[in-house]
């Protein structure tokens, strides 16, 4: 299937410069824009099953929370996932919400694209990304919790506000976090090297997929090693 076809473009036409302008202004101002219904709603299935069968290869990090993850080069050839991640549509598309003229898929060939998957009792600590943006797609909530948590551009390349950063992992200034309402088939834009963000613990018997699509502004980055063997249980080989 191609990717467009998995992609709501009547509810979201990928070329509509009005759009562009409208999501654009909304990420200016939060940081965030979200997109629900991004993915027809037909095709959820295929893609809740592709996450299913790829979470039996997954690696579980136990190192910030719990999280079961499969990295870039273990996604097939024929993955709707990877197909979606490779298409050019959908990264200039984010492009022109983020307003970046040109943007780079991540370098890196275990974190350009994740499959986290988490249980009951999984959970993933405060963090920031080591790449610009993260684009998530939500394939399937648990029964409850998995929330997604974000202080919205919390830190910059010039301060990094490390007491504010702190408070926010103790628990305080609830004000500064925001929940996103990730249901399935949702698109989600942000910075995830500039905001803080966790997934609070899992309930229930049923498994939360989560997609992650890495962008960078700059060719050729990646994340670096102590992040792989954390996040991955290996580096490239
Ligand atoms: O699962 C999510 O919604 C976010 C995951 C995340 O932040 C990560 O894996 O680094």
């Amino acid at each position: 299937m191609k990717p467009e076809a998995l992609i709501d473009t009547d509810r979201w036409p990928l070329h509509d410069t009005a759009l562009h302008e409208q999501l654009r202004s909304i990420f200016c101002a939060e940081n965030v824009v979200v997109l629900p219904g991004f993915i027809r709603e037909q095709h959820m299935v295929a893609l809740v099953r592709e996450a299913q069968e790829l979470m039996a290869i997954s690696y579980r990090s136990e190192v910030n929370g719990k999280v079961n993850v499969v990295a870039y080069d273990q996604f097939p050839a024929h993955s709707l996932l990877r197909g979606l991640y490779e298409w050019d549509g959908l990264m200039n598309f984010v492009g022109k919400i983020l307003g970046e003229k040109t943007l780079y898929r991540y370098a890196d060939s275990l974190g350009a694209l994740n499959l986290s998957s988490m249980v009951d009792g999984d959970d993933l600590g405060w963090h920031f990304d080591q790449t610009d943006f993260v684009v998530s797609l939500a394939l399937q909530s648990s029964t409850s919790g998995g929330e997604f948590r974000n202080a919205a551009r919390i830190r910059s390349a010039d301060d990094d506000n490390s007491e504010v950063v702190q408070a926010i992992c103790n628990g305080e200034h609830s004000h500064l976090v925001r929940v996103e309402p990730m249901t399935p088939g949702t698109l989600m834009v942000f910075n995830g090297r500039w905001s803080l963000h966790q997934v609070s613990p899992i309930r229930g018997d049923v498994t939360r997929h989560v997609a992650l699509l890495a962008y960078d502004t700059k060719p050729e980055t990646e994340s670096n090693q102590e992040l792989k063997l954390t996040r991955y249980g290996r580096t490239p080989v």
